[in-house]
């Protein structure tokens, strides 16, 4: 029997059925999320012949000046959805404070908080980067979003998903109902269900750290680590296999599908003041819940990613996702030596 082909967006209209008081508008902003993904996987495949081709610092078809592709995506994905009335507000890592929904445009029930293009060093390396995305109901009833609104635990988001620009494009998303991945197919346009309910492997096979940092782990990180590796005597394993790119949605795609811990720790360069690199809104958030809802958790070091509520739009966090029970070992390690 042929597979049967299942756009992205037959396949969420078909999950919004799963939910009778649906009103189109969450699926319609998913839409509107793989919609940019595209436009910005478009530009992101030429974004090695910008010098080449001297496109940098001219204006591209639409007259726009060439700009970084990080910025592109950010306007990309800001300008794909301040207009529809879908979203109360928006927070992005490339902003420094909430994205309102411009004067004399509706404003509606969901808060979307996006990293736009994550790991955007890497792409004179030609190594795979991502775009990050959570979206949440609002938490204030009616008019502009507030930052109360984007202020939420993961726990509470109503889907999250990524875009992985490699080899392919990816895009891989939750409604809390399954997750699923799709790969675009650029002669067509379209993302084409390629991973339908994913499940992290139940046995590992990698873990993902820069090792190169391990001067400023804790103790309890590093016994952790020598477990990983198979020369902890007193809890021995096979060892796992180390696999670091050094973007995050590349390191973390790679866990989830075939099984295994990306894990970047508190840094303790100043022993009173530990600090966590990556992002809890926009980066940390929805990949946790992500994990979870393939079989996965994600911690802090200490408790669960998903119930950590935000003081601040670009709060940093330790980050320890993938496989359940290398995370809760990672616990106990730092629970037992710090
Ligand atoms: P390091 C990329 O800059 C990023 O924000 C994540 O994508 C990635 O996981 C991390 O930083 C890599 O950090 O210190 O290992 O280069």
């Amino acid at each position: 029997m042929p597979e049967e082909i299942i756009t992205i967006e037959r396949h969420i209209l078909e999950q919004e059925r799963a939910y009778p008081e649906a009103t189109g508008v969450f699926t319609s902003l998913l839409y509107d999320i793989a919609l940019a993904a595209k436009i910005i996987a478009r530009e992101t495949s030429r974004a090695g012949l910008v010098q080449i081709l001297g496109l940098a610092g001219k204006t591209n078809i639409q007259g726009e000046a060439q700009m970084k592709l990080d910025v592109f995506a950010n306007q990309t994905i800001i300008r794909m959805n301040f207009y529809t009335g879908r979203l109360a507000v928006m927070a992005s890592e490339e902003e420094p404070d909430i994205i309102p929904i411009p004067e004399g445009y509706p404003t509606g029930r969901y808060v979307l908080v996006f990293d736009p293009l994550d790991g955007s060093s890497n792409i004179d390396a030609n190594a795979s980067i991502g775009t990050i995305f959570g979206i949440y109901r609002r938490r204030t009833s009616a008019g502009p979003g507030t930052v109360e609104d984007c202020l939420q635990p993961g726990r509470a988001l109503a889907a999250a998903g990524y875009i992985i620009y490699g080899s392919s494009t990816m895009m891989v998303y939750t409604t809390g109902n399954g997750v699923h991945g799709f790969t675009l197919d650029p002669s067509v346009g379209e993302f084409l269900l390629s991973y339908p309910n994913i499940r992290i492997p139940a046995e590992p096979k990698y873990y993902s750290t820069n090792q190169g940092n391990e001067k400023y782990w804790s103790e309890g990180v590093r016994r952790f680590t020598r477990w990983l590796q198979g020369m902890d005597e007193e809890n021995p394993r096979k060892p796992l296999s180390g696999r670091y790119i050094g973007s995050l949605v590349a390191d973390f795609h790679r866990n989830l599908l075939e099984g295994g811990i990306f894990y970047y720790p508190l840094d303790y360069k100043d022993p009173s003041n530990p600090k966590g690199k990556l992002r809890l809104l926009y980066e940390a958030g929805p990949l946790a819940f992500i994990a979870e809802h393939a079989g996965g958790y994600a911690s802090d070091g200490q408790r669960s990613i998903l119930d950590i509520v935000p003081d601040i739009l670009h709060q940093r966090t330790a980050l320890f996702i993938g496989n359940r029970d290398l995370v809760e070992m990672a616990e106990r390690f730092i629970a037992r030596y710090g």
